[in-house]
């Protein structure tokens, strides 16, 4: 333990258990100190500040706290200032000496909010905000201070960006958890990627403006993110175009700006030139305007398995780009948690504090699950090595604030960090009323099922000892996971019904449908086997109602995640409880079942999920993306980055039995790329058939198929690099189409 934990505890020692208020705020602070008392917030107070300090957004957060303003000397005083004011001059020596940080007092008598600079008079008023949520107040003195400089989101995620009111929402989210950074770069929004060069259309510009202004409301410096690397030309044209576009948005409001390369290859991907780019910008925008934040740029060797050590890209950056610039990284590999040897990996060669993108709780590559589970797997102690810490959050916004909540916490206090009691507050803070639901329903919803960047997350803590006895078959163990579903079904029907938070609801709704319905599954599933099948009576007496029950919810499951409203191209689908209830119920399922078969010599099948294709490659990168059937039409889920094919690699699909082809299809992204790539088959005779590759037309990048192929019957597709060279590609889609 560190001498701030240890003096915190001691400070804390009999009475932190009670301190219910002050334990509402978030981040949890750095030092509190004199806590216990809980006392009534004060009907009306007397605000002290300095002279001429009217118009500021710390005072119109303040304005929205319960008691009355009044002008009286004899009333309860509430004091707030920063850096020099004369009103704060006497508390100089408990403000912390850190950019944000504050003194916050809170007696009988009067409250205090003495700070070191503005912004730190705004996460006073935050915490004090938070400790009269509910109505009442604590006493006590907190000093308090971020970690880390830059704490907050990137908007980097593939798919819909987030709407106007998810960001406005957000901003209000931000302010009130004392994240400061907010980086505007979602994937989909043309004027930020494709039409890099153009300004916004108006009505856009004026969203964006709107944006701004809550942005700095809320205290958060709202960064606007270029991406020009899919077809910049190192022309002074494009030079050129870059800074015009800079220029507009500059003079749209924007005062933070950054730069990303991620996901890209070819010409922009060099590192002198982006570089000398960056140089560039810093030197006559950043550094001439006098008014504009410190660049942060994307690298497009973003992570350390794909640094290519002997081209030396990052050390190039870190030699020839101006030491402000920040440099963003996503850890070991695209999605991965941070420590402290990767930190010092990454530091030593772009010489400077690395600035970390976290790829979590992004699910733009597991689309078909909503991560609502705790933050956890960070370092506690990498706070000084590194320059930022942003979130890239899921295209559903409302949800992402489960672990936004965490990452505010995590990146303000990291030492004192819980990630459970962290997940728990989030919770709380979200949907305070069926706080208890939405927790029993996240429980369900944490990992990502398996994926092409191998990024799994725990599930079901509490499940898991009960799931291994039941499928063991113990009666004890049966009943306790009866009554789990029936509690997941309870919170599933509690959490569709709630109507204090519509945003999240609809976001989280066709998994709620879903998860309601698996909750009926486990029930069916359970009760069969709790069973014994003789009395008379019992809903669960007759076998074949209960059989016939099961494979119609299994029929229902399917149609509700084949609903076209949730069908996404790359990974279609509704998942909940993928990594222990589901696997359960089936495992139990099949037991009962085979027991049934077993005693009455019936034959009724216990496989109730049936998976019969299979990924076989020497390509890491797509060895676990899935393959999924609807009807004749079989497709493997595509993924967002460029896919690398070393000469001779392969990727097979293995279908258990020989299927008739009628047709096939598949779009590696890029214009005339058929050629590096030889297509067979594995015909029922064991041989290896050849079917020629082409394209339509030299624009078209998708795959297709010679006529020899309809009527082939195969039980394997392969596809080879056979250009004799690596080739560089995506990998956005691959069906085909059986008789
Ligand atoms: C993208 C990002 C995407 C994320 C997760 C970075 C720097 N870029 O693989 O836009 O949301 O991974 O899919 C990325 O992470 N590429």
């Amino acid at each position: 333990m560190n001498k701030k934990l240890i003096l915190a505890s001691l400070l804390c020692l009999g009475v932190c258990g009670a301190s219910a208020q002050v334990s509402n705020i978030n981040p949890v602070p750095q030092q509190v100190a004199n806590v216990g008392t809980i006392v009534e917030v004060p009907a009306a107070w007397n605000i002290v500040k300095e002279k001429g300090y009217d118009a500021s957004y710390v005072l119109d957060a303040l304005a929205t706290a319960s008691p009355e303003v009044v002008v009286d000397k004899k009333a309860f005083q509430l004091t707030i200032g920063f850096g020099n004011q004369k009103v704060v001059k006497k508390y100089k020596k408990l403000i912390p000496a850190k950019a944000e940080g504050y003194y916050l007092k809170v007696t009988d008598k009067e409250i205090v909010i003495a700070a070191y600079d503005e912004r730190g008079a705004f996460y006073g008023v935050q915490s004090l905000l938070a400790m009269m949520r509910e109505g009442k107040l604590e006493l006590c003195e907190i000093t308090d201070f971020p970690d880390v400089a830059f704490r907050g989101v990137v908007e980097g995620f593939y798919g819909t960006p987030w709407s106007q009111e998810d960001r406005l929402s957000q901003f209000e989210f931000y302010g009130r958890n004392k994240m400061n950074v907010y980086i505007y770069g979602p994937k989909d929004d043309p004027y930020h990627r494709d039409k890099w060069r153009e300004p916004y259309p108006e009505a856009e510009a004026k969203k964006l403006q709107i944006l701004l202004e809550s942005a700095k409301k809320n205290g958060v410096n709202f960064y606007w993110a270029i991406h020009p690397g899919v077809d910049i030309k190192w022309t002074d044209a494009d030079r050129d175009a870059m800074m015009n576009k800079l220029e507009v948005m500059y003079q749209l409001g924007i005062r933070s700006f950054a730069v990303f390369f991620d996901d890209i290859w070819g010409e922009g991907t060099k590192a002198d030139k982006q570089a000398a780019l960056l140089n560039y910008i810093n030197q006559n925008f950043v550094l001439a305007k006098g008014d504009v934040a410190p660049l942060v740029m994307c690298p497009t060797e973003y992570n350390r398995s794909w640094a290519n050590e002997e081209k030396g890209y990052l050390r190039t950056l870190g030699n020839d780009m101006d030491k402000s610039v920040n440099i963003m990284w996503t850890g070991n590999t695209v999605v991965h948690t941070i420590d402290k040897p990767s930190m010092e990996w990454i530091n030593e060669r772009i010489q400077r504090k690395g600035y970390i993108w976290l790829n979590f709780p992004v699910s733009d590559f597991v689309r078909d699950h909503i991560l609502l589970g705790p933050t956890y797997g960070n370092g506690l102690d990498i706070a000084d090595d590194l320059s930022g810490f942003v979130s890239n959050p899921m295209e559903h916004a409302e949800a992402s604030k489960i672990s936004l909540y965490s990452i505010a916490d995590y990146t303000w206090n990291m030492e004192a960090y819980d990630y459970m009691s962290s997940w728990d507050k989030a919770i709380k803070d979200l949907m305070p009323h069926n706080a208890e639901a939405l927790k029993i329903w996240a429980s369900y919803n944490e990992d990502l099922g398996p994926n092409g960047h191998g990024f799994r997350r725990d599930e079901s803590r509490e499940l898991k000892p009960i799931a291994a006895a039941a499928i063991k078959g113990d009666k004890g163990a049966l009943v306790s996971l009866y009554a789990k579903c029936m509690e997941l079904e309870m919170a599933t029907n509690i959490l569709l019904g709630d109507k204090s938070n519509p945003a999240l609801l609809i976001e989280m709704k066709p998994w709620l449908l879903y998860g309601k319905l698996l909750a009926q599954f486990g029930l069916n599933v359970c009760g069969a086997a709790i069973s014994d099948f003789s009395k008379v009576g019992n809903r669960f007496d007759n076998f074949d109602n209960i059989y016939k029950e099961a494979v119609s919810i299994q029929a229902q499951l399917y149609e509700l995640a084949n609903d076209k409203n949730v069908l996404h191209p790359l990974q279609p689908g509704i998942k909940v409880g993928s990594l222990v209830l589901v696997p359960t119920l089936n495992k139990v399922f099949a037991n009962t079942v085979e027991a049934y078969n077993k005693a009455h010599g019936t034959n009724y099948d216990p496989v109730c999920e049936y998976q019969p294709f299979s990924i076989t490659t020497d390509v890491k990168q797509i060895a676990q993306q899935t393959v999924r059937a609807q009807g004749n039409n079989v497709s493997v889920n595509g993924i967002l980055e460029v896919v690398t094919w070393a000469p001779g690699d392969a990727f097979t699909i293995n279908i258990d039995r020989p299927v008739t082809m009628q047709g096939m299809d598949f779009n590696f992204g890029v214009k005339d790329v058929a050629k590096h790539f030889t297509l067979e088959l594995y015909t029922a005779d064991g041989q290896w058939r050849k079917v020629s590759l082409l394209h339509y037309s030299a624009d078209d990048t998708v795959i297709h198929t010679g006529g020899e192929l309809s009527g082939i019957r195969a039980s394997k597709i392969r596809v080879t690099n056979t250009s004799g060279a690596e080739v560089k590609a995506y990998f956005k889609s691959f069906n085909f189409v059986k008789q």
